[in-house]
Parts: C-alpha cells; structure tokens; sequence
C-alpha cells in the first residue's frame, strides 16, 4: 500500500517491496502488483486478488514499469517557457480568476478535464468550478468518450447507471460487441469471454461493426454494417421481437413506460427486413441469424463502446439498444444487460463526480431540489445556476473570444478534440491558459502560457472507478520528480488563494473521498443509485487498505451491488424504466471527399503516446501512423501497400502510411488516433475531424469524416536508428519511435538524400563514419561508430524497403561492435541474416515471419507456438493476430 503523505515514498507497504494499485489505462481496471526495490521498480505483474483481472495484465499493463521513466517529464512550473516557483505560479492563476470574474463574470472561467483524473482530483475540480467560482464551464473528454451512453442511460432508468457487471459478460449465452474492438480496447476482460466461450463453446459472440477487427477472432458473426446505422438494427430487432412474439410481456407491463411509442417508431423505420439490411448494407440472411438467436436466448449481454457513442445520434443508438433489453427483460439478471463499456481508468468515476458540464456532484443535476441540496451541502452560495459548455462548444466560446481563463487537466485536445486545428486557434484567443500534465511537450502545453508539473501514475494517491462500478485505489510507491504535485494539491491551492480556504483545506485525497462518500448520502434515502454511505468516516489506514468494491456500498449493500434493476425499480420519478422512440436517421452525406474515415485504436498504445510511446516494447506492433484501405479502393488511386499516402479535406492534410486489408469496407478507411506532432511529421488526426455531433450529448462523430487519398511519392525512403533522440527531422515524412538504446525513424524526403545526410550530421557527435553512396540512386547508407559503439544508422533508398530493424536496433546494446558486425552494418544485416518479420507478440517479440517458419515447421496450434516460441503466453493480447496467421496459414494449404 502506499503514501500517507503526498511526497512521501511508501509508509505501509504490503511487503517490503511491493505495492498493490490500479492499471492507469483502460476501463477494465486491473489490479497491478508493483515490485521495488527502492527506487528500482521490478516488472509488474497482475494482481491475483483484484476482481477484474485474477493475475492477468494485457500488453500495455505488462509493460508499465518501462513507462515510469522521467524523460520528457514536467519537473516544475512554467510561466512562458521559462521555470516559475509553484506559489508564482498559482498566485498567477488565481490573480487572473479573479480579473476574469470581476470584468466579465464566472461564465469567462471555464475547466477542461478528463476521465484519467482521480476521482478525488476530478471531485476538487468540479466543486471548485461548480460551487464557488459559480460556473458550470467544467467539461472534460469524457465528453469524447461516454457522454451519449450518459444521455441514454439517463433517459431511460432516470439515472447514469449501469445496471451489470463483468461477471455477466461471463454468463452470458449471447454476447454482442457492438462499436467496441475489446481485444485491442479492454484486452483483459475480452480474454475472460474468451476463456468463457473456450469452457462454453455453445456460447455465441456477434460482432457489430464496419470493419473486421481482432474482436471478430471469437466471433460466430460479424455483421459488417454501413457506419452510423446501428439504430437501423436495433429498431428492426425491436420490431423482429414484437413480430415473433418475443417480448417479455409482464416486463414491459409491470416496469417501463412508453413501448408501444417505441415500437411504433421503430416500425416506420423498419419496412421489412431486407429493408433494413439494405440500409446497413449487410446481408439479409446473416441479419435474420442474428435477430433469431437474440429472440431465442434470455441470458444476452449488448456491449457498446465508441462506434455507438461517438456519432451524431449517439444517445438514440444507446437508447435503441437498451430498447430492446427493456423489451425482453434482460436487464438486472446473471448474463443479461445492456453494458456500456468505459474507456478510461476513471471515466465513471468522472460521472460520479460530475465531471461534465450538464451534472452536478454525486449523480445530481440542475434541477432545483438536486441544485439546491448540493449548495446546502457545500455551503456554497454561488454554486452554477446552470449546465455549463460542453467541451465542442467550449473550445468555439473560447475562439469567440468569450472564455478568457481556461484551465486543462490531464488531456491533450490539440490532438484529441475534433477540428483540433481550431481548437489549438481557439485557445490562443484565451487570455490565459493553463495546463497541468506530467510531461513537458505535448502538442497541447506548447500553446499553454502556463504549466504545471503533474505527478503522474505511481507517484499519486487516489480512487478510480472501473466500468463495471469497482473503485479500486490507485497507490503511490516512488516520489514524484523535481516539483511535480497531485492535481488534487494545485487546484486546492488556487481555491485557497481565491479565498475558499476553508473549503478546501484538505490534507489528504482520503479527507476528499471523505467528503465525496458523504455527499452520495447526503439526503439519498435510497432515491439516488451513486451511494457510498458504507465508505464515510474511513481512517487514513483504512483508506490505503481499501479492497477494490462496487458501488453502492450502503446499508442495504454492505459489500457492493453486482447488479441494479434486479428489483425492478428504476431512479424516474415513477420508479419505471422508459422507452425511448429511436428515428433511426442515417448518417448526413459527406462533402469533403470520396472515402469515409473511420478513426480509433491499436493494441499497443494509448491515446495520444505520452506514456505507452515511452516503452520500447510496445513501439513495435505498429510502428508508424497508417491508413488501412480496402484494395480495390487503393487501387482506385494508384494505393500499393507500404506506400506513403495524403489523406486530406478541407481541415488539413496527414501523411500516413498505407496498409491495405480485405478487413475493411469498401468506401472506408481505418486511420488510428495516437500519433501526434511529437512521434510523427503530419498524422495529428484530429485535425480533419469535422465538429458534427449528438444533439443531445454533445459528443462528436469521430468515426465518420470525409476524406480523399491520393499516394505521395518522396525521392527517397528509409530508416533512421539514433542513440540521440533527433526529431522534428527535416524531411517531408518522419514517424519516431523509442527502441531500447535511442529512437528509431522511418522517414522520407524530397530532396537530395545526401542533403538530408548533410543536415542531420552536424546534430551528431563526431566519430567514425562508415558510407555507402551512390546519389543518382538516391542511395546512402552511413553508420557513425563512436568508442567502438552504434551511435547512428541512416539508410536511405529511392524506394521504400524495409530492411529488418530489428537486428541493428539490437546492435545498439553491443559494447564493442564486433569485427564480423562492422562488416554487416552497411548491408543493414548479419551475413546470416533471419528476418523476424512484423512484430506480434510484444512481450516476447516474437515476429509474424517467425510464426509462420513455426507454422510449416508444423506447430499448429496457438499452444504448440506458445510452446516453440513462448509468443502468447503472457498477456495473450498477441492470441488473436497468432490465430489470424494461422487461419491464414490453413487457407493457403486448402488453395
Ligand atoms: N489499446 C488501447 N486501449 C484503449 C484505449 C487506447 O487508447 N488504446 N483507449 C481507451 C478509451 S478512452 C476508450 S473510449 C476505449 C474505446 O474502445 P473501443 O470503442 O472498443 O475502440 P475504438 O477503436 O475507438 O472503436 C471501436 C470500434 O468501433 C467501430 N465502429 C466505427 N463506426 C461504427 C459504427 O457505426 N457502428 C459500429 N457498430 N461500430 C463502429 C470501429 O471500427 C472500431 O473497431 O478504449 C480504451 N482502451
Ligand atoms: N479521432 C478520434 N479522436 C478521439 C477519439 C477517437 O476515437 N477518434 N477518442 C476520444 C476519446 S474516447 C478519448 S478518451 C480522448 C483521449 O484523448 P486525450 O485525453 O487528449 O489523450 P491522452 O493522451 O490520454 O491525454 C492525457 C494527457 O494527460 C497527461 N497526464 C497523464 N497523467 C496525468 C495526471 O495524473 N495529471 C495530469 N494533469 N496530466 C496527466 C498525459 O501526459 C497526456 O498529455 O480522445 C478522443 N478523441
Ligand atoms: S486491460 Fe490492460 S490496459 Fe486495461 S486495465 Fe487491464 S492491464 Fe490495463
Ligand atoms: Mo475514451
């Protein structure tokens, strides 16, 4: 366990060297046991006893100890670039809060924060905005992320809960993923259906989405539908239900409202079966499979993520899916629910909190009894009158002028919002902006006058709130480094600084998680689902020891509550759930371009690559920014594989390179959002996000954009390997990458490549040069040895040729470069050369060249290549790539 003090290293540990706390990535929330010695921090491991994961930890989770390093960090203030005191640096901010309210009022204030925060940070945050600046401009990405499954949850069971928990994904008979690639985004709760399915085989697994993903490695179905008309399916399921005499009749009488509006509804949008499947695109047969083991299998779980939310009726598709879950009773029972998934560690700890906008703390809202009991709780008389900016509108007040002070927390919206060009404009337009991050460099404090040292994972103390409602403690074991302090402690400052002093005096998160259990209870009387009342009064100790738990934790539900709505009471005013009619509407035509791009994530990395671009390990799987095109729409435009390629509409350009796949929809590509101007030349995609968004959610349509693509041919291509990191590089196309020893580069330019040689040389120490040129071929190759060791690698080439990086990236290492070596380097590969092809397996860096050598050397199976080459046999976040190659493998010998 960890700190009792906030720069304290560990005080109670477990053992004496080992911490237990909480994965910083995904919504999953895994339990992580941290090893230390020290300083030293050992490889981290699964937690046995945490609930989400029993001991298992996905790619990402496995390598965390790898991220913890201070390069890049923010170790203290900033104040125009250059290092300001913390007390300079609030007296600043607090300064200038008080100028802002003085002269243009608390509307001019505005916070912008994210689902990453703990949720004692998020909670001092939102009652600092909320209550006693006395507006409610707080928005946070959760915006991005939840905000439509928010909307529908709220619509229908009059509360933001939901009602399962992981153990249903388990039970389940039928399980469908729809908008979700859970074997990439929640990598450890899809190996738990996984193994489910494994024990169960009868179990039946659907996938929804556009493109075939990972996910489908388990699937009986994909249904590959047109994007944005999921509502389409659901309301043509709703009706298949009625028609077959599948509705849960006693149900639907008994605790909900409004079916036969909804149905009606759904029946003007459904004319038939084959209508709707031509709507989506999607085979009508293939269709009528699915809707029939729906009618036929109680135990169903629907699992929605970002293909449902983030689009422009995002809130109707949650609502047409949770339709058909009232419609049929399955909610509240073992194996049957509708679950939305959250993406970020805390995303539902920022609900409970109020992070967004339109909520008040603890579950509340603006409507007058819940307004009025939140003021009287924090004795906080100017306390927001009104739902604040949602995060698109915020960012068009700020670039309006209209927000002066703008304040962002643990989030990167340069890269991550839509129109993130504007937004980047917008801010400029703030008087002040300020931002709190742990590192230095991001695409976000580069437009911040102010900046503030963060502690980061490990350093901090705090809750977090896992998708299925298990908080679970995040526990500080190393000192954060230079001045770097929790969120919690710098928003507290300010407050006191702006005269709430009292209000804010606490000493520990544990006094604000006091505060935040107490106004869950405070006047609930079983009227409000978010109730700790069982967690109010814990000590310090108590505190740190706290066992992950679901909420509530109350009187009635000492331990936790698995599922809500087993009772049949729901939190509208009369205790019914309500159905909501869905107009499916299908996504507005696009102008912009000929091809619909589709953005989301890949296996190994995290949003905008601050922490997982720090791991060596996981640089590999996919190393650069990249398009995946459907061939025939490649080569349409003159697209081969491998090549460089423009994306571009009217909001920028991106410079990507192009990956062809039957996987993906023709009409369609797939770009994924992580890179940004700091690990690439051009791939910040946000950029050419249009701002379209839920009208009732406000969350935008990041999977829809209009776009062209046209090649891009370079005069030359290649490969850069540096023990010096060396970006921005001054060529038209770069990706970076961090490798054991350095960085590594693929990089393209258009001028002379002896030119680009000339250019970087002098950015490098002087040593022994070995060169190969041929410059009418655009040819150079030129190894730097420094003391005997690789300093520098460079070969570039007229065309793209991937030469195998892995064994000169391992050179590195080398103390003394062999004779044998210094012959290979030019040739970029030993005279026995085995190339490892592209990675899959990250833990152990197993490539797909060495699978398939594996493969016809006859390990069959995935365990027989676990065997041979102990690639899947850690995290297992590889297993369904492994499968793919095997499938592929089968393929080729049926031809
Ligand atoms: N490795 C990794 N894991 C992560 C994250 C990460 O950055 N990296 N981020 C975390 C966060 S914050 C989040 S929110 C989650 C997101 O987790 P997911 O939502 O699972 O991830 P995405 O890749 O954004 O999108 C999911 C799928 O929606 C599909 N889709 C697009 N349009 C439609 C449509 O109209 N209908 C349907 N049915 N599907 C559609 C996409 O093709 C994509 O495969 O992941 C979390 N986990
Ligand atoms: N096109 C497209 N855009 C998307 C999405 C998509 O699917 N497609 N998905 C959206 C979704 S679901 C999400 S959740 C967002 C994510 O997008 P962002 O929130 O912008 O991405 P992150 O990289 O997670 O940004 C977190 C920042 O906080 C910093 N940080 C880490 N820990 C701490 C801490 O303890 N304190 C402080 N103060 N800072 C810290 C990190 O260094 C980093 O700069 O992107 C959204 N944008
Ligand atoms: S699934 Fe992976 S990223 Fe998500 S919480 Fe678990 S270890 Fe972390
Ligand atoms: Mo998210």
């Amino acid at each position: 366990m960890g700190n009792t003090a906030m720069n304290a290293p560990a005080s109670k540990p477990t053992t004496a060297s080992q911490t237990h706390t909480t994965c910083p990535y995904c919504g999953v929330g895994c339990g992580v046991t941290v090893q230390h010695a020290g300083q030293q921090v050992l490889p981290v491991s699964g937690s046995l006893s945490h609930p989400a994961n029993s001991g298992r930890l996905c790619v990402k989770g496995s390598a965390l100890h790898e991220t913890l390093s201070h390069d890049g960090r923010l170790v203290f203030p900033q104040l125009n670039g250059k290092h300001a005191s913390w007390d300079d640096a609030l007296n600043i901010i607090a300064d200038k809060i008080q100028q802002v309210i003085h002269t243009h009022g608390p509307q001019a204030v505005a916070f912008y924060g994210a689902g990453q925060m703990l949720t004692e940070d998020y909670y001092v945050a939102n009652k600092l905005m909320k209550g006693f600046i006395g507006s409610a401009n707080i928005d946070t990405n959760s915006r991005l992320c939840m905000a439509s499954a928010v909307v529908a949850h709220k619509r229908a069971f009059g509360s933001d809960t939901v009602p399962g928990c992981y153990e249903d994904l388990e039970l389940a008979d039928l399980l469908i993923f729809t908008g979700s690639n859970a074997a990439w985004a929640h990598p450890v709760l899809y190996q738990r259906i996984a193994a489910a399915k494994q024990q169960r085989p009868d179990m039946k697994i659907v996938v929804i989405d556009p493109r075939r993903t990972a996910t489908c490695d388990i699937a009986d179905l994909h249904l590959a539908i047109r994007p944005g008309t999921d509502a389409v399916l659901f309301n043509a399921l709703l009706v298949y239900l009625a028609d077959s005499g599948q509705l849960d009749e006693d149900f639907i009488a008994r605790h909900t409202n409004g079916f036969d509006v909804a149905l009606e509804q759904a029946r003007n949008d459904c004319q038939s079966l084959q209508h709707s499947a031509d709507l989506m695109d999607t085979d009508a047969a293939l269709l009528l499979q699915f809707f029939d083991w729906f009618a036929r299998t109680p135990r169903t779980v629907t699992l929605f993520s970002q293909g449902i939310n983030q689009s422009a009726s995002g809130s109707d598709k949650g609502n047409a899916i949770i339709n058909v879950h009232l419609a049929t009773g399955r909610i509240g029972k073992p194996g049957a629910t509708p679950f939305s998934i959250t993406g970020q560690p805390n995303a539902m700890g920022g609900r409970e909190v109020g992070g967004l906008a339109n909520q008040l703390a603890a579950h509340m809202d603006f409507s007058g009894s819940e307004r009025d009991r939140v003021r009287r709780f924090w004795n906080a008389p100017k306390l927001a009158e009104r739902p604040g900016l949602k995060a698109v509108d915020l960012f068009q007040a700020c670039a309006r002028g209209e927000i002066k002070f703008l304040w962002i927390m643990s989030t990167n919206p340069v890269v991550s919002m839509p129109e993130a060009d504007a937004v980047k404009a917008a801010m400029a337009q703030c008087e002040l902006v300020v931002v709190s991050d742990c590192m230095a460099d991001t695409d976000t404090t580069r437009v911040a006058q102010v900046l503030l040292p963060a502690a980061s994972w490990g350093e901090k103390n705090g809750t977090v709130t896992n998708s299925e409602r298990r908080i679970s403690r995040q526990r500080g074991f190393l000192p954060p480094p230079g001045e770097a302090r929790p969120d919690w402690w710098a928003i507290c400052e300010v407050a006191k600084r702006l005269g709430f002093a009292p209000d804010f005096a606490y000493q520990h998160p544990a006094d604000i998680f006091d505060e935040h259990a107490r106004l869950s209870a405070f006047e609930n009387n079983g009227q409000r689902d978010f109730d700790l009342s069982g967690l109010i009064g814990l000590s310090r100790y108590q505190y740190d020891a706290l066992k992950p738990v679901q909420w509530p934790v109350s009187d009635q539900y000492p331990h936790g509550r698995a599922r809500f709505f087993d009772d049949g009471r729901f939190y509208t005013d009369n205790q019914r759930a309500q159905f909501i009619p869905v107009n499916a509407q299908l996504p507005r035509p696009r102008s912009g371009g000929d091809l619909l791009m589709n953005t989301g994530r890949v296996r190994d990395h995290w949003h905008t690559m601050t922490r997982t671009g720090k791991a060596p390990r996981l640089a590999q799987h996919r190393s650069e920014p990249y398009a995946v095109f459907h061939p025939a729409d490649a080569a349409a435009r003159r697209i081969h594989a491998g090549q460089l390629v423009h994306i571009r509409n009217e909001r920028g350009t991106l410079l990507l390179r192009a990956s062809l796949s039957n996987e993906q929809r023709r009409g369609e590509m797939f770009v994924p959002m992580h890179w940004t101007s700091l690990f690439a030349s051009n791939a910040r995609m946000g950029t050419l996000i249009n701002n379209d968004r839920d009208p009732h959610s406000g969350q935008p349509e990041f999977k829809i954009t209009a776009v062209q693509a046209s090649p891009c041919t370079t005069r030359w291509q290649g490969m850069l390997l540096s023990r010096q990191p060396l970006h921005p590089l001054p060529c038209t196309y770069w990706a970076a990458g961090v490798t054991e020893q350095g960085w590594f580069y693929l990089i393209a330019g258009d001028n002379d490549a002896a030119d680009f040689v000339k250019d970087i040389q002098p950015q490098l120490p002087a040593g022994q040069w070995q060169t190969l040129s041929d410059p009418a071929q655009q040819h150079e190759r030129r190894v730097l040895l420094l003391a005997g060791k690789l300093e520098c690698v460079m070969m570039l080439h007229r065309k793209e040729r991937f030469l195998d990086r892995q064994w000169l990236q391992e050179r590195f290492a080398d103390a003394e470069i062999s004779a044998a070596d210094r012959m290979s380097l030019l040739a970029g590969r030993p005279a026995v050369h085995v190339d490892t092809g592209n990675m899959v397996c990250s833990c152990f860096q197993v490539g797909s060249k060495q699978i398939e050598h594996a493969l016809h050397a006859g390990h069959s199976t995935v365990a027989a290549l676990g065997q041979q080459l102990r690639c899947g046999t850690n995290c297992g976040s590889c297993i369904p790539e492994i499968k793919a190659l095997l499938q592929q493998a089968r393929c080729e010998v049926a031809l």
